[in-house]
């Protein structure tokens, strides 16, 4: 593997842009491209495009974790994902995206040095692995959570749980620990809005920050035309680029996205207009940042 697709992202790294991570999806029933890359060599030539587009990390998946998605038995998930990171892992830099401790630990043995994980639950595998670890918040599990999901307020209610978890996280030694608030996974429009809204609650608390609009579902509620019509997520673009360059100004250090190479752009921007205001992209901020949250 090459030092740039190994490359861990150090706490309070500058860059010219935030970083941008492309979604591989080696499933049937993603919710926006499930079997468009049914098989290890399409899924590979897929994440070879997206890092011809820029994207900086690929992340890839073989379980669904849209609302309503069964789960994938261990054995299915790891013939899915194994063979397209091997691939990768000597192109780029590979995420995992899986809240399965046995699925995880084959990947990062197979390449991949950043676990993606929805569940905010396998710091201890990461640390032990010695790879970087994205928290990212939910309520409930891919088939309850969009089941009138409430909350008092969400902001800080999500930025308290992401901070608890990689308190834990610093504490069992992960060094790269990136937070996320999980937008669609058990909130309501309005949830994700003001999540976006008050993204700099959460870039406040020290750690870096991954956010995943693209193509959602509540992009789709917010186009729809005056006779109610919902666009598919594939036609959710203006959405994905509206809210990643939004996410991007208020001090994410990566977006995750379908889009890489219209995304990367948006990045350029927001990093060229950033930098002409006299500040740099900070991508890894510091990792133990939790010590200097206030509130
Ligand atoms: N969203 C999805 C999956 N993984 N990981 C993080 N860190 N943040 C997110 O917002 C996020 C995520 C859902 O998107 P997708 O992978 O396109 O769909 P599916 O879960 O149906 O495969």
């Amino acid at each position: 593997m090459s030092d740039a697709a190994n490359s861990i992202v150090e706490p309070g790294s500058m860059a010219d842009r935030a970083l941008v991570m492309g979604i591989v999806n080696v499933t049937p029933d993603s919710f926006s491209d499930g079997g468009a890359w049914p098989d290890a060599a399409s899924a590979v030539q897929h994440g070879l495009d997206l890092v011809a587009q820029g994207a900086d990390i690929v992340d890839v998946g073989g379980e669904s974790s849209r609302p309503g998605a069964v789960a994938v038995p261990v054995e299915e998930e790891l013939r899915r994902v194994l063979p397209v990171i091997e691939a990768l892992s000597s192109h780029v830099r590979v995420s995992v995206d899986t809240v399965k401790p046995e699925v995880a630990e084959a990947a990062v043995a197979a390449g991949a040095t950043l676990i993606n994980d929805v569940s905010a639950s396998l710091w201890q595998v990461a640390a032990s692995c010695g790879v970087g670890w994205v928290a990212m918040h939910r309520r409930g599990t891919p088939t309850t959570m969009q089941d009138d999901p409430r909350y008092d307020d969400v902001v800080t209610e999500v930025r308290d749980a992401l901070l608890e978890r990689a308190a834990r996280a610093a504490e069992a030694g992960v060094s790269e620990i990136w937070i996320d608030p999980g937008i669609g996974f058990g909130k309501t429009v309005e949830h994700n809005l003001s999540l976006l809204a008050h993204l700099d609650v959460l870039v406040e608390t020290g750690f870096p920050v991954l956010v995943g609009t693209s193509r959602k579902a509540f992009l789709g509620t917010l186009a729809a035309g005056e006779d109610g019509t919902v666009p598919p997520p594939t036609e959710r673009l203006a959405g994905s680029l509206a809210t990643a360059t939004l996410a991007l100004h208020l001090g994410a250090g990566m977006v995750r996205v379908h889009d890489v190479a219209a995304t990367v752009q948006a990045a350029r921007l927001v990093g060229r207009t950033v930098q002409q205001a006299g500040e740099g992209v900070q991508v890894g901020r510091n990792s133990s940042g939790h010590d200097e949250v206030k509130g």
